[in-house]
């Protein structure tokens, strides 16, 4: 029956963690997932996820099924703390919103209801180059993929001005655009404030709209306020706006798949519409979400103690991969003298740095120094740590030097 099934490629991030599980060198490096390490390059869970779990044992919660859309005060916490508090279309009442399983889910639950009924033409825009899952997420919900200019590899920074004619010429009126709301993967470079008014004037004139994916909110900055810039200014503008949030990276929420989904609506009438057709598009793909790291989350956002010490976690894993950025830059050009410039390594925001090291570079440090990232040079910055950061670094200064 399945004769002519074709073996299919390996998928091309967790595809490098396999060859590092195979890797027997005990001086092997995995740079390729983006899942944060601590500073002894062990995984993390944070202690507010730790109380949470335990607050909740304690309450004893029973099995049953979550409602289609998941749980209520969850969604209603996850969209106040990516919209914020004085958001108008919060206090309205208007924004229709659906738990999901992580940020993957919340995608395709909004490629799926834009596919069923957003009224124009299923065309999206990425950004060049984006997360990898972003073009299948949007193709297999039937949307024509296209790309927007974002990364100049000649200046390693934001191509801006490419970008805008993209957006302001070359993308059809109503085409969706989507934005990685910080901490852009894989790049490393947002827009600042500045330029991301000028996206929001453009998607305006342009009629496009915004699809946002916030997938590491706190992870950029350390604040999550400030890391929700760009998607409040939006909505401050009165864009209508697709969101899909991730609890992933920011509390370290990895496997237990919590996130969300949401859309700005013109009223509560039509927001209870487009609720009741979220629930038409989730029913038929899995029911309903898993509940506990949704009552993880839920436990951390609603308790004033947990939520200042998760604050403060978040911040606290931001501030360590700032700190690997300075050291890894240091090592290169002060004690290394490694040529080129390694400037971006410092000003890249978020959990990767995008490092300009070619295919070629990359294939050789897998190979000579068991050094793992994907292929297009990206490192996750959380996988280095005081005891790997100076073998990677010199292990870069041989790959650079050949
Ligand atoms: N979007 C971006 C840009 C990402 O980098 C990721 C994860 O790496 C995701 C979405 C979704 O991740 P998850 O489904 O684990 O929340
Ligand atoms: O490292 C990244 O960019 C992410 C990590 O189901 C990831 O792709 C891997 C698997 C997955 C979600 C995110």
């Amino acid at each position: 029956t399945w004769s002519a099934v074709p073996a299919g490629p390996p998928d091309p991030i967790l595809g490098v963690s396999e060859a590092f599980k195979a890797d027997k060198d005990p001086r092997k490096i995995n740079l390729g997932v983006g899942a944060y390490r601590d500073g002894q390059g062990k995984p993390y869970v944070l202690d507010c996820v730790k109380k949470a779990e335990s607050f909740l044992e304690a309450s004893k919660p029973d099995k049953e099924y979550l409602p289609i859309t998941g749980l209520g005060e969850f969604t209603k916490n996850a969209v106040k703390l990516a919209y914020g508090v004085d958001s108008a279309p919060l206090k309205d009442g208007s924004i229709s919103a659906t738990q999901s399983i992580s940020g993957t889910g919340a995608l395709r639950i909004g490629a799926a209801f834009l596919a069923r009924h957003y009224p124009h033409a299923k065309v999206v825009y990425l950004p060049n180059p984006s997360w990898g899952n972003h073009t299948p997420i949007f193709r297999d919900s039937g949307f024509e993929v296209r790309k927007y200019a974002y990364f100049d590899p000649e200046t390693l920074g934001l191509k801006f001005e490419a970008l805008k004619a993209d957006l302001l010429t070359n993308a059809p009126e109503h085409s969706v655009v989507l934005l990685h709301a910080c901490a852009h993967n894989p790049t490393g470079i947002d827009p600042t404030p500045e330029q991301w008014a000028e996206i929001s004037d453009i998607c305006k004139e342009r009629k496009l709209f915004p699809f946002f994916d916030m997938a590491y909110q706190g992870f950029a900055s350390g604040s999550t306020s400030r890391d929700a810039f760009a998607v409040r200014h939006f909505v401050s503008q009165g864009h209508q706006i697709a969101l899909a949030q991730s609890f992933a990276k920011n509390m370290g929420l990895y496997g237990e798949r919590v996130g969300a989904f949401s859309l700005v609506t013109s009223d509560p009438a039509e927001k209870a519409r487009v609720d009741s057709q979220l629930k038409i598009v989730i029913r038929p793909m899995y029911s309903n979400p898993p509940a506990h790291g949704a009552r993880i989350a839920n436990t951390i956002l609603s308790n004033d103690e947990l939520y200042a010490e998760w604050e403060s976690e978040v911040k606290g894993m931001a501030n360590r991969i700032i700190d690997m950025r300075e050291k890894l830059y240091g090592i290169l050009t002060n004690d290394l003298k490694t040529p080129g410039e390694w400037g971006h390594i410092k000003s890249q925001i978020g959990m990767f740095s995008f490092t300009g090291l070619k295919k070629e570079q990359t294939a050789a440090l897998a190979e000579k120094a068991h050094v793992y990232m994907t292929a297009d040079g990206r490192i996750s910055m959380a996988g280095l740590n005081a005891g790997n950061i100076t073998y990677f670094a010199e292990s870069v200064d041989g790959a650079v030097r050949g």
